[in-house]
């Protein structure tokens, strides 16, 4: 069955030139582009994204990452399609990840995660509302 999944391209991937990078692994493995926007976020909505770790000890920081210059914003559709960019991304630790994944191939430091998948279909569906309200 089709569906739909939000990646990002973090601002450390966006500053590192890896969107191109990105975008060709996903549509390698069969993956299809259904909106891009680079932009900046706003703490609301970096905080509203990332709301299932507002009690953890690293999300000041984390807001502080991903609203500190432009993030690629994708929906990305296909079978499977939030299980198969989280295969493709590699775990959330990069030195746990394995080799021939982005986080695997791209990243040392757990926070500077080169990118993000949704990680349910529940998130999907509320990620892609909160980033491209207008997608039906
Ligand atoms: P994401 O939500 O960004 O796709 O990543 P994920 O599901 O693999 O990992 P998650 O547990 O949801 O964590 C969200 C992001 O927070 C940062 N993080 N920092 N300093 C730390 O210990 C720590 N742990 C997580 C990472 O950027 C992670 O992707
Ligand atoms: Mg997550």
């Amino acid at each position: 069955m089709t569906e739909r999944t939000l990646v990002l391209v973090k601002p450390d991937g966006v500053s590192r030139g890896l969107v191109g990078e990105v975008i060709t692994r996903l549509e390698r493995k069969g993956l299809r582009l259904v909106a891009a926007e680079l932009r900046t976020l706003d703490r609301e909505t970096a905080e509203t994204h990332y709301a299932e770790h507002r009690e953890r000890p690293f999300f000041a920081d984390l807001v502080e990452f991903i609203t500190g210059g432009p993030l690629m914003a994708l929906v990305v559709e296909g079978p499977r399609a939030i299980e198969a960019f989280r295969a493709l991304a590699g775990a959330t630790d990069p030195v746990k990840a394995g080799p021939g994944t982005i986080r695997g191939d791209f990243a040392l430091e757990v926070q500077n995660n080169i990118v993000h998948g949704s990680d349910s279909p529940e998130s999907a569906e509320r990620e892609v509302t909160l980033f491209f309200p207008n997608l039906a």
